[in-house]
């Protein structure tokens, strides 16, 4: 055999095998056949015991993934690498995910304690039958401040924290849609406005808050406002409740410019393959006592109205974290704005984290 055919022949079976491996890899990274089933969340957004109670009385056995954005979310499941069975997307994700066929049906005779759910999360726009999605947590988007390191800043308006005296004392929490919105709602925009004026106008105010900013961080944001790393923090609502258990001299406020309300959902990514599987998860996350106590471990809000009975009074009656009518009246659900629009907030969004180095 002549030197270049045996040099062709091991560069085959080379590339034979590293195909196998890679499509070995591929499949057993979140395989989700038999008794399996991968459940992808938001990080720190579920009682850990609750999945091991989940596979005890179901046998399946939970493979759990994080993610930290919608988008990233969204990337994984379109390539389709890994076969989620339970995803839980915001409700901008969900119409976004629909549109692009990335969801299966969920069959509600599976779920009996869909009936917990308080009607008015039901049917909302983003899904107007619930054919896709069932609400997991809802919350808004807002301020923690430490009192005592803030002077007399009260955060009643979101100029507050271009305050001067706050210099490299504000943490940010890492969204697109989420500072993009506050940069807007601050100019009395709408957090789903597509003006081009306006997003640039929002993009220059963002890039004045660049002194005040001492980072833009993902989970870590609740311990380090808890540590008082900072005097204040862009975060979400049940961020902000998990933190003020760590810390108590801290406090909660929505911007009277407004903000966003936010609904999460449970959904069947199309990639599911163990569909039985992904209803019994579904469902059992519905339980009222399981809805509660998972509501109690991350701090944020039930829409599982006969959950509430299990939530001690100081959680339930907390209008910071469970607000009323007159304050949901000013916010607003961030729509599904297309991909393009989506893809330009996030660079807006990008260009501002570039100009902080
Ligand atoms: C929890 C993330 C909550 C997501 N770490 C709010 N949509």
């Amino acid at each position: 055999m002549s030197q270049l055919v045996r040099m062709f022949l091991v560069v085959f079976v080379v590339a034979i095998g590293l195909m196998y491996a890679t499509v070995y890899l591929n499949s057993s990274e979140g395989y989700s056949g038999g008794n399996t089933l991968t459940v992808y969340n938001w990080g720190d957004y579920v009682d850990p015991e609750l999945i091991a109670r989940f596979e005890e009385e179901t046998g399946i056995k939970v493979i759990y993934q994080t993610f930290d954005s919608n988008e990233a979310m969204m990337t994984k499941i379109k390539q389709g690498g890994t076969t989620y069975d339970v995803a839980i997307p915001s409700e901008y994700a969900v119409s976004k995910m629909k549109a692009e066929k990335l969801l299966k049906e969920i069959d509600h005779s599976l779920l009996p304690n869909l009936k917990h759910i308080d009607p008015s999360f039901l049917g909302l726009s983003f899904d107007p039958q619930n054919t896709h999605s069932i609400p997991y947590f809802w919350g808004t988007v807002g301020i923690v401040f430490n009192p005592k390191m803030v002077g007399d800043l009260t955060f009643d308006s979101w100029d507050d924290l271009w305050d001067e005296s706050l210099r490299n004392n504000v943490f940010l929490l890492d969204g697109a849609r989420e500072v993009m919105g506050m940069g807007l709602n601050s100019l009395g925009y709408s957090l789903n406005d597509t003006d081009e004026a306006h997003l640039q106008e929002a993009l220059a105010k963002l890039a004045k808050l660049t002194p005040n900013v001492k980072a833009i961080v993902g989970d870590e944001i609740k311990m380090l406002i808890a540590n008082e790393e900072a005097a204040a923090g862009l975060v979400w609502s049940g961020d902000a409740s998990e933190i003020m258990t760590e810390n108590e001299e801290l406090d909660y406020v929505v911007p009277k410019e407004g903000s966003n309300l936010w609904f999460d959902n449970m959904v069947i990514p199309k990639t599911a393959r163990n569909l039985e599987g992904a209803h019994k998860f579904i469902n059992f996350m519905l339980d009222p006592e399981v809805a509660a106590q998972n509501a109690e471990y991350v701090g944020y809000s039930t829409p599982n109205k006969d959950a509430l009975a299990f939530l001690p009074e100081e959680i339930s009656g907390d209008k910071r974290f469970y607000p009323d009518k007159e304050l949901t009246e000013r916010l607003e659900v961030y729509n599904n704005l297309g991909p393009r629009m989506l893809s330009h907030y996030n660079e807006l969004f990008l260009e501002f984290k570039m100009h902080r180095k």
